[in-house]
């Protein structure tokens, strides 16, 4: 694959070495630099990044094709000097997906199996037999039925729970009541033992789940959020967590990352922390995307996954 310009490369992590074999591996015959060494901005052709500091892009003047190293891109549409009219690609990677239903899957049989409870027992050397409803009974509500959260719905579905949807565009998917809208937001909150949050993060979703809309689940229902922090209100949050309105919440990711060291749900009794790993990018399969999507580009035709700047995802 011969390229019209070089590849840069951003990212927080020294993982430089490591996406130069990966891009190698997957074919890519282009000239790579990694971030801070650029060269010439005005040979650069395809940026592939997590998350540059805003302005970073808009130094090459003839980007052809911007690759997020994440599935969502809030955080690059937030700058607003991002190079407009250049394709910007987003991961939708299968194992990515997989192990984001695996993380959904997981938590969601900790809240029903009240599996927090009897880790405290455990902690207190108290044999308390508590009451685990069944699966049927138990509520379950997924805002956002895109990649991850159709996924995560159907691998939830063979356990038996009670399903239901959000999404901005009606779907229809066997075996989950799917709503839109504002009025089919409340319905799915009103009915959600347990709220799983996988939406991206826009200007519509920003602080979605705040004090009244928290106040809409049921008592004692719990929340899992592996979408972004700024989807929830936090102090809203901790404060129905606090006054027992919710039993628990499991947070993979939070409005400041790293979670400080004096955030209160580090130590919060009902919250579980987990830090931004529900689902990894898997470097070699988004190897195989860039080049693929490099490719399609340089034979005038969009890449996979484009994202549609105007709807924010
Ligand atoms: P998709 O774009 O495939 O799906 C997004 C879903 O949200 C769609 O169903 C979409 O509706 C819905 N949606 C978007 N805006 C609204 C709105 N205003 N009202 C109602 N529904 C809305 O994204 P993915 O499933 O691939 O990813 C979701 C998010 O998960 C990512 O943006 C990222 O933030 C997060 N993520 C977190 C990871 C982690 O490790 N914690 C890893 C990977 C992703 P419609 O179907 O109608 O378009
Ligand atoms: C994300 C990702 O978008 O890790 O959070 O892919």
């Amino acid at each position: 694959m011969a390229g019209r310009g070089a590849l840069v490369f951003s990212s927080p992590s020294d993982d430089a070495a490591l996406w130069r074999g990966h891009l190698a591996d997957a074919g890519a015959a282009i000239d790579i630099r990694t971030a801070p060494e650029i060269g010439d901005p005005n040979e650069v052709a395809y940026a592939l990044v997590w998350k540059p500091p805003a302005g970073w892009l808009a130094q090459f003047p003839n980007l052809a094709g911007i690759f997020s190293l994440g599935a969502g891109v809030d955080h690059l549409l937030s700058d607003p000097s991002l190079p407009p009219n250049v394709p910007l690609v987003r991961v939708v990677d299968p194992s990515l997906t997989t192990s984001m239903s695996e993380y959904i899957v997981l938590h969601t049989l900790r809240h029903h199996r009240r599996q927090r409870a009897f880790d405290l027992a455990q902690r207190e050397r108290a044999w308390r037999p508590l009451a685990v409803p069944p699966a049927r009974d138990v509520r379950v509500g997924l805002l956002g039925l895109g990649v991850l959260g159709s996924a995560a719905a159907q691998m939830l579905r063979p356990f038996g729970y009670d399903l239901a949807g959000w999404s901005r565009t009606q779907k229809s998917i066997d075996g989950i009541a799917c709503h839109t809208g504002a009025e089919g937001l409340d319905q799915v909150l009103a009915r959600s033992d347990i709220l799983i949050c996988l939406l991206p993060l826009t200007p519509e979703t920003r602080h979605l789940l705040n004090a009244d809309r928290l106040a809409l689940l049921p008592k004692g229902a719990s929340i899992i959020n592996a979408a972004r922090g700024d989807h929830v209100v936090e102090v809203d949050l901790l404060a129905a967590l606090d006054r027992g309105h919710l039993s628990e919440a499991t947070l993979d990711v939070f409005a400041e990352e790293p979670l400080p060291a004096d955030s209160s749900f580090w130590d919060h009794p009902r919250v579980t922390v987990t830090p931004h790993v529900a689902a990894l990018t898997d470097p070699r399969f988004v190897a195989e995307t860039v080049v693929a999507g490099i490719k399609r580009i340089e034979a005038g035709r969009l890449p996979e996954h484009c994202v549609e700047r105007a709807r924010g995802y």
